[in-house]
């Protein structure tokens, strides 16, 4: 298995990362990206978030340190912490993923935040985010924005 997944992983690097991006799963060489989605933006503000799965699929750790997009020139990685009783969040410089593990990003914990949005985003839409590892490789990662509203209870 671990001898297949290294085959795996050596053709992969072979193959432009351009062509797998392509797919509904956004892919590096070693950094397959799952679930992901942002967050339509409230009105009246020019803020949105973004979640997403990492798997990292290297025998070594490798480290996420940026994100960037046309939809935003100021995306921070963020923690939300426990902090004497209250949540409160944080930026953090890198989020490590360990050798063959993985790291989710999803309300309360790890999560993406835009800043300064260029414009509005719209439910049912998608943008793209680059996310950037410390080996230099990055990934074109395709997030599709969720309504407000449409999480917590379905109108019929
Ligand atoms: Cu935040």
């Amino acid at each position: 298995m671990k001898n297949l997944l290294s085959l795996i992983t050596s053709v992969t690097l072979l193959i432009s990362s351009h062509f797998i991006s392509a797919e509904a799963v956004a892919e590096s060489a070693k950094i397959v990206v799952e679930n992901s989605y942002a967050r339509e933006s409230i009105p009246g503000t020019s803020i949105s978030s973004a979640y997403m799965t990492l798997n990292n699929l290297a025998n070594n750790k490798i480290r996420f340190i940026a994100a960037t997009s046309a939809v935003s020139d100021r995306i921070e990685i963020h923690q939300h912490t426990l902090d004497n009783g209250m949540m409160r969040m944080r930026q953090v410089d890198a989020v490590e993923i360990s050798a063959n593990g993985a790291v989710i990003f999803q309300p309360s914990g790890f999560h993406l935040m835009l800043f300064d949005l260029k414009r509005a985003l719209k439910a049912e839409e998608s943008i793209i985010i680059t996310l950037h590892f410390d080996d230099d490789s990055s990934v074109d990662v395709n997030y599709s924005v969720k309504g407000i509203k449409q999480k917590k209870h379905h109108n019929h």
